[in-house]
């Protein structure tokens, strides 16, 4: 009986390991097998997605403070724009993009809101769509995450604790500001300053990241203004605008001033709610789901973004940043 054996020496596959790839949200260069970056934990199969489809995508910045409803808020929506309800549609790039609208909906349709989403970046939802309109030629790449407003307001008070997030305000090519009308129809600010932290360093990164922008100083990316929970504020529907001016003064004022290109919202998602006690935690539920104004101001960032990329010069000076 023979004592020798063959092994084929399958050297291919370390030379593929040994090939680094780019995180698409902070450019850190990762091991081509790692799920998330080592650097920012946003998930690899983005920048994976990139590769096979040879398309950048644009990051959407989505700010607000924790409890502003921005996990309800982009849930929903990715779930009506899967099922082709208005103009706009998206397809999803890879199963995680699909999670979002599956914890939301889940959720709601047994009579809760989702969990608060954690502070740690492993968790959040990315979101990667391939974007179209039936009215525009050419779709849109976006990537949109959900991410917590605790680590949003860590962020502007302890840098680079988050660097996902640096990357994401440094990178966003639109920005979506939630902000609370029910609070702030209250009377309560106490959201507004994290607003205003978030718009200022959105704007300190971009001085910081281009040389461009310093020099001809004009702010061109989109910014909307979505006043949440609309169903708990008569007449908000109606008039977002006037509500923004004497409600959210401090905010819109700032929104208008960093931005030229602006636009305030108003959405909900509720028809009615009730409060339900759960292992004795009183918890806000949901009695009808009601979506109000959901699409629009995405529908808006869309066709700003859009004419932005058309313009010969502007796309490739904001895709350098
Ligand atoms: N009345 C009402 N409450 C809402 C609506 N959307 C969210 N909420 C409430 O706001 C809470 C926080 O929402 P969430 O999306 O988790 O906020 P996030 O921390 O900004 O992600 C939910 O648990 C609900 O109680 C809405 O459209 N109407
Ligand atoms: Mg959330
Ligand atoms: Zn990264």
């Amino acid at each position: 009986m023979t004592q020798l054996a063959q092994l084929p020496l399958e050297t291919y596959l370390l030379a593929e390991q040994a090939v680094p790839i780019s995180c698409l949200v902070c450019d850190h260069e990762n091991c081509c097998s790692a799920s998330r970056c080592r650097h920012c934990h946003a998930p690899m199969s983005l920048a994976h997605n990139v590769r096979s489809v040879k398309k950048k995508p644009h990051l959407v910045a989505v700010i607000g403070a924790s409890g502003a409803g921005k996990t309800v808020y982009l849930g929903l929506l990715m779930d009506l724009l899967t099922r082709h309800v208005g103009l706009l549609r998206s397809t999803a790039r890879g199963p995680m993009s699909i999670s979002l609208q599956q914890t939301t909906t889940t959720a709601l349709s047994t009579g809760w809101f989702p969990e608060k989403t954690v502070t740690t970046p492993e968790q959040w939802h990315w979101v990667h769509c391939q974007f179209n309109c039936r009215r525009r030629r050419r779709p849109l790449e976006l990537v949109i995450p959900d991410v917590s407003g605790e680590a949003l307001a860590t962020e502007t008070e302890r840098p680079n604790r988050y660097p996902a997030i640096r990357s994401l305000l440094a990178k966003a090519a639109a920005v979506l500001v939630l902000a609370d009308a029910e609070k702030l129809q209250a009377g309560d600010h106490s959201h507004d300053f994290l607003i205003l932290k978030l718009l200022s360093l959105i704007g300190e990164l971009r001085e910081e990241h281009s040389t461009v922008w310093r020099k001809r100083n004009v702010e061109r990316r989109p910014l909307a203004l979505v006043l949440t929970k609309s169903d708990k504020c008569d007449g908000l529907q109606e008039n977002p605008r006037e509500f923004a001016e004497s409600h959210a003064t401090a905010v819109w004022v700032d929104c208008r001033a960093r931005f030229p290109r602006h636009e305030v919202f108003a959405c909900s998602v509720t028809g009615a709610t009730a409060y339900r006690d759960s292992y004795g935690r009183r918890q806000q539920v949901p009695l009808r789901i009601e979506p109000h104004g959901i699409i629009e101001p995405f529908g808006w960032l869309m066709s700003e973004l859009d004419e932005n990329w058309n313009k010969p010069g502007v796309a490739a000076r904001l895709c350098r940043r």
